[in-house]
């Protein structure tokens, strides 16, 4: 599965808070091109339902908890966003989804790429047959 879940490296202060982060080509392995966050969802609302054909992307959720569903079109993996330290790299060729377990929950993404329609695949059936003719094997981790 080419997607790894990874712990952020945080600083806390006993009175002050806590400070996560993560670096480009340090923490994760590409230069970050976008970011954006979805918010305001309701609890139980499945969003995404695609791939991307080269993007790679950082996920983590900054409150709340937020489930994400990955599949390489060979196994399916489940992981949960549930707490700011955790993130989740995603590669190129993964189906995803996003299920929102609680009410305000904030998923934040750093992506990249620029955002382009064209990298996307939104047809399950298109999405098997890419990986079926090997579009993603030598990226397939
Ligand atoms: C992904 C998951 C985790 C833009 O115009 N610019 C952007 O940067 C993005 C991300 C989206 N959009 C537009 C495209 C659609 O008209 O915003 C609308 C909603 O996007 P979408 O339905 O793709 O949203 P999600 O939550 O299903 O998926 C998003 C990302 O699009 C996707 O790349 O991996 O979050």
């Amino acid at each position: 599965m080419n997607a790894q879940l990874i712990s952020l490296k945080t600083i806390h202060a006993p009175l002050e808070g806590s400070l996560s982060f993560f670096e480009s080509q340090k923490d994760i392995p590409f230069n970050v091109r976008r970011i954006y966050y979805i918010y305001d969802v309701p609890m139980g609302v499945r969003r995404g339902m695609h791939a991307h054909k080269a993007l790679q992307q950082f996920l983590w959720c900054a409150w709340g908890k937020v489930d994400i569903i990955l599949d390489s079109g060979r196994e399916v993996q489940q992981y949960c966003l549930d707490s700011p330290q955790k993130g989740l790299l995603v590669g190129e060729g993964i189906w995803r989804e996003m299920v929102w377990q609680k009410e305000g929950s904030v998923l934040c993404v750093a992506a990249s790429e620029h955002y382009d329609e064209g990298d996307y695949i939104r047809d399950y059936r298109t999405f098997v047959s890419y990986v079926e003719k090997g579009y993603w094997d030598e990226t397939d981790k």
